[in-house]
């Protein structure tokens, strides 16, 4: 009997015809997003899930499910999968590191170019019909990114590649903040400079968060922190809902505490904290870092390939391209 996998969302029907090569797979074309109930239900004999960052799976779901062997999560964080209640159970967990990297990268950027030069206000305003009622001499005026100072907290791979783009691209000077510092070398290439927490806060205009979410990283940046930064700064995050006090921005971008922010994920999300649905200098958007074509059908050809490996098929079969728990593999 073939095995058989569950992929949780849909994905690229030319890419996904290579898991019917080995599997039955059970798919979802329509993109409907499963309730943990469902979820469950449709992993019920399944021994591998293409998952992405919607679906938790932790431990009372591994219970649930003893067939699991492989969770292999289309994006390169995993902060929805118990990796550890994985390993103990014998489960493979897999991402999808490198191939997004610019990809999000440049959406980082765009996000923090879009929050600083107010293009979604001034979108609204001219959809609108506004601008035909009064001037807009000095209606959305926002903050210079060239020249300015970029703050990066999280100096992972996508922090390094933002860094290149501001330092590089814009002539900003750019300061990072990171659990451990990089190498002299990494620094150079770069262009970014090491400070502590409190330093980036205070000079960063435009303060971009890349850190990985987890119980450490919940609410890195709180009242205290927006407190810190000038009036003037923009905050983006691209990295976790949950990293920042949602409720805690929304005051803040509603006092003037800092100016602005591009936020594409959210505490909770698909919801969104009602405090920052209204505001204009709230730049919102659906968790799309990743979203080009060429990245999103990289990301699926990459989960596929780890989902046949894992599964112990395929040219590189018992050696998934990008293991995160690959200790797995030695105790199978
Ligand atoms: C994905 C992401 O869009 O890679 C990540 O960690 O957040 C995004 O690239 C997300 O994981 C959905 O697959």
């Amino acid at each position: 009997m073939r095995p058989s996998v569950l992929a949780t969302r849909a994905t690229f029907p030319d890419i996904a015809d290579r898991l019917h090569l080995y599997f039955d797979v059970e798919d979802n074309p329509s993109d409907t997003i499963w309730s943990p109930a469902e979820l469950r239900q449709r992993l019920q004999g399944k021994q591998g899930v293409m998952s992405t960052g919607s679906e938790r799976i932790d431990a009372a779901l591994l219970d649930a499910c003893p067939q699991l062997k492989a969770v292999c999560n289309v994006g390169v964080g995993y902060n929805n999968v118990d990796v550890a209640a994985c390993t103990a159970r014998g489960v493979l967990v897999t991402n999808t590191p490198d191939v997004l990297t610019e990809t999000t990268a440049d959406y980082g950027f765009a996000l923090m170019m879009a929050t600083a030069r107010r293009i979604a206000e001034s979108q609204d305003f001219v959809r609108r019909k506004e601008w035909t009622k009064t001037g807009i001499f000095d209606m959305f005026v926002g903050g210079d990114v060239h020249g300015s100072t970029l703050g990066i907290l999280g100096m992972g791979r996508i922090g390094r590649a933002i860094a290149r783009r501001g330092a590089l691209g814009f002539g900003m000077k750019v300061i990072y903040h990171n659990r451990s510092r990089l190498s002299a070398d990494a620094e150079a290439e770069s262009g970014a400079r090491y400070v502590d927490k409190a330093t980036l806060l205070k000079e960063a205009d435009h303060l971009i968060l890349v850190l990985p979410y987890s119980p450490e990283s919940h609410h890195t940046i709180g009242a205290a922190e927006l407190a810190q930064m000038k009036p003037s700064a923009t905050l983006t995050n691209i990295a976790r809902g949950g990293i920042v006090d949602d409720a805690a921005l929304a005051d803040a971008l509603r006092a003037g505490t800092i100016a602005a922010a591009g936020l594409d994920v959210f505490e909770g999300e698909p919801s969104i904290h009602p405090g920052l649905i209204g505001l204009p200098n709230a730049l919102l958007t659906p968790h799309i870092g990743s979203a080009s074509v060429q990245t999103r059908r990289a990301m699926a050809a990459l989960t596929i390939d780890n989902l046949i490996a894992a599964l112990g098929f395929g040219p590189r079969s018992g050696q998934p391209p990008t293991p995160v728990n690959p200790q797995v593999l030695t105790q199978q």
